[in-house]
């Protein structure tokens, strides 16, 4: 079970203790290599792998204090039977046979009435492969549950892609060390991409130019050399200008149009449609950056765009990652290993889900499906033709949607639902374990076996237990098998181990002995992955108009779809609101870790100085954010990093960690984006007044 001793940087300094290599299991594109020293059976601490190059030997701060989350005093280390009221967080230890034994009658009962009365939700508590839908897909197959859409974070940037260039799939990161000109597109690098950042830094170094796009004045944009403060849900008009001014200026590279696009013709008529005129207006920025930025993007080679999903969480997100996903091919940068775009590099990994999440199990069933962002909603939903049976039980795991689910108002009304039966598979009591039935602990990294892919580089990684279960938690794995056992599940795949689950992972598509020796396979990807097209679209060719989207009724051409809420729209609510990551959370995630909580001290609003002044608001004074979704109680700081007209809630804090029980989520609405059925968080419009008591 404990790996080899390792040597080197990040080595042990004692002879007694052993390095296990593991990986980084949070939802983030650095999917970091991770070294745990480990002393008789206790993780001393966890640091990076100076072997794998994209990691560097270096960690976030939170990642760094992993050891601090593992043995949080806090955490849960034995099964939990609700005990109060619904939502009160009371709890009573009980044994894993009672607990198992309960859950499988309770699930027994509902599916034989009616399987899709029972729903999964997860979503990237862990990224890996085992641990997230390994066992749990398969155990959901066989059940029939009801099917969780996991659209939460990436669904409108990810049909944006594919609907472009075929596949989750762009630039291998390392070369973006070597690009002349870096965009930075709706992504605060430092705060949630620190490795991609190293090397942006060094490219800097190296001369490059760094143009940062996002309506916040972020960390990240502080450092580049422009900053472009967008409105949000505006990005889309700005690509489109860019095209515009490619276009009249002959910065395009027709043969590279020629050879590996489609739509040319329509796309030139409607980019021919946004003047940078037009576009300022939209994007409310100075006409001249936008004339600056086409020039340098279109006179600069190699030329890098680092999009990001926080683009695409607003009514247009799918429309606007195609605007964007063209340029390259406009200009050519496609042609060198350092010019081109990346949004995702998931589409590169060779996972093998049939054999992993099994969908044969289904036989020939085909469960409803329930989109997790309406999860509010849908959980207040009666039964009917339309919709079908009431959801009458919940498992969940990896995820805490109370907190990070849109219009977090009806959640908790729905998961304070007496007749709903809730299970949570959890470290710790977050808002949504407070909601359990039965809370079932889990085991962390540190704990278990995995296997990850990434969606920042193009490396897999394994990671492989440092030290046994704490307490009597048990692996996600090992509670979906358990069930499985007690429901008669009697298909052999139910008895596969978590070795042999990350052995089916990538199959023989990955050296799994590489893994074992070195803990990181790098896929044999070429460095210029479409220098001669070859997108992995139905064409080959990078889809400029979608003929497929223009089928279904949709526009097969990219535009800008204005939000939903859009300022100037209501009276009542003339503010926008973003909800950006705060820089030492990660979602949720490492909210209850006390050093990581006081870095980022109490729950913030930033505004701009003078829509704060209109308000007679001041910086450390408490304000109530609102619309007509709910409020949201929070300590005002006007600020340089807030737009006039835009205010930024940064998250996502749990709500009973915040003030008054609320978080930014309570005000964020359950619409759905343009392409991918996606949340909009970022598309909310909400008014700002100072709090009446202060809390
Ligand atoms: N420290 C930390 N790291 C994280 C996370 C975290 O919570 N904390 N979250 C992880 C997750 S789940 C993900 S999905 C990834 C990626 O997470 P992203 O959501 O891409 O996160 P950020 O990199 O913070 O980028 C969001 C940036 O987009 C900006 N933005 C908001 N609206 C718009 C818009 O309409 N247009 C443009 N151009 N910009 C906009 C925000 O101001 C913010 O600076 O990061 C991961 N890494
Ligand atoms: N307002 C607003 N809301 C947002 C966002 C935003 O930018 N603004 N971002 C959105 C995005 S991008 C995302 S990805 C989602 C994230 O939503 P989630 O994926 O739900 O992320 P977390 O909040 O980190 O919650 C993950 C939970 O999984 C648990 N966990 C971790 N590892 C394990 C394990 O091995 N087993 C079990 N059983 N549990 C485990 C952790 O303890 C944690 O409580 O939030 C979304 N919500
Ligand atoms: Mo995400």
């Amino acid at each position: 079970m404990i790996d080899t001793p390792t040597h080197g940087g990040g080595g042990p300094t004692n002879p007694a203790d052993t390095v296990v290599r593991g990986a980084c299991p949070h939802d983030c594109p650095d999917t970091c290599a991770l070294l745990t020293t480990v002393h008789n059976g206790v993780a001393l601490r966890v640091q990076g792998n100076p072997a794998h190059r994209h990691t560097d030997g270096a960690l976030c701060t939170k990642v760094s204090r992993y050891t601090e989350r593992s043995y949080h005093p806090e955490r849960i280390l034995q099964p939990l039977k609700r005990v109060g009221p619904k939502g009160s967080g009371q709890f009573a230890p009980v044994g894993w046979d009672e607990a198992l034994d309960d859950i499988a009658a309770r699930l027994k009962a509902i599916a034989a009435r009616d399987p899709e009365a029972i729903l999964p939700y997860s979503y990237a508590g862990t990224m890996g492969q085992v641990q997230g839908e390994g066992m749990a897909a398969r155990f959901f197959h066989q059940l029939g549950a009801s099917h969780l859409e996991r659209t939460i974070c990436a669904a409108a940037g990810g049909e944006g892609l594919v609907t472009t260039l075929g596949a989750k799939v762009g630039m291998k990161v390392e070369f973006f060390v070597e690009a002349k000109l870096i965009v930075i597109w709706g992504s605060n690098s430092i705060a949630s991409n620190l490795h991609f950042w190293r090397l942006a830094q060094q490219a800097k170094r190296d001369g490059a130019r760094l143009v940062c796009i996002d309506p916040r004045r972020s960390e990240t944009a502080d450092k580049c050399h422009e900053h472009i403060a967008l409105r949000p849900g505006t990005d889309a008009a700005l690509a489109l200008a860019l095209m515009h001014e490619l276009i009249t200026h002959d910065w395009l590279d027709h043969d590279y149009i020629a050879q590996h696009t489609l739509g040319w013709d329509a796309l030139r008529e409607r980019a021919l449609q946004w003047p940078p005129e037009r576009a300022a207006e939209v994007c409310g920025i100075p006409v001249q950056q936008i004339i600056d930025l086409a020039r340098a993007y279109g006179t600069t080679k190699p030329a890098a765009i680092r999009l990001n999903y926080g683009m695409q969480r607003v009514r247009g997100g799918g429309n606007a990652v195609r605007a964007i996903a063209c340029l390259p091919a406009l200009v050519g940068a496609w042609r060198h290993r350092a010019g081109g775009l990346l949004l995702s590099a998931s589409g590169h990994f060779p996972v093998q889900r049939a054999a992993l999440h099994r969908p044969d199990l289904l036989a020939g069933r085909q469960p409803r499906t329930i989109n997790m962002i309406t999860i509010g909603d849908d959980l207040l939903r009666d039964s009917s033709p339309a919709f079908g049976p009431k959801i009458e039980a919940l498992i969940v795991y990896n995820s805490n949607p109370v907190a990070v689910a849109p219009e977090s108002g009806q959640v908790v009304k729905g998961f304070e639902r007496e007749d709903l039966f809730t299970v949570v598979l959890e470290h710790f009591l977050t808002d949504t374990a407070d909601h359990a039935d039965y809370i079932l602990p889990a085991t962390t990294q540190l704990e278990h076996w995995d296997v990850h892919a990434s969606y920042g580089h193009t490396d897999v990684l394994l990671n492989r237990p440092a030290i046994e279960p704490l307490g009597q938690a048990r692996s996600n794995t090992d509670v979906f098998r358990a069930l499985a056992a007690r429901l008669g599940f009697d298909d052999p795949c139910f008895s596969d181990s978590d070795e042999t689950l990350c052995r089916t992972a990538f199959g023989d598509q990955v050296d799994f002995q590489t893994l074992l020796d070195q803990g990181f396979a790098t896929l044999p990807l070429p460095d210029a992955p479409f220098a001669q097209g070859g997108f992995p679209t139905p064409s080959g060719r990078c889809t400029f108009f979608n003929a497929g989207l223009a089928a279904m009724g949709l526009d097969g051409l990219p535009d800008h779809l204005p939000n939903f809420e859009t300022p100037g729209s209501s009276e009542r609510y003339p503010l926008a609101m973003i909800s950006p990551p705060a820089r030492n959370f990660l979602n949720s995630t490492f909210v209850n870790v006390k050093s990581l909580r006081d870095i980022e001290g109490e729950p913030v609003l930033e505004l701009h100085a003078a829509d704060a002044a209109a308000r007679g608001i001041q910086s450390g004074q408490v304000v109530r954010v609102f619309n007509d979704r709910g409020e949201y109680l929070c300590k005002a700081e006007v600020s340089k990093r807030a737009r006039p007209g835009v205010v930024n809630g940064l998250g996502i804090w749990w709500r009973k960690l915040g003030l008054a029980g609320t978080n930014v989520n309570q005000l964020t609405s359950q619409h759905v984006t343009d392409l991918g059925r996606g949340p909009v968080f970022y598309d909310c419009l909400v008014e700002v007044e100072p709090a009446a008591s202060p809390t």
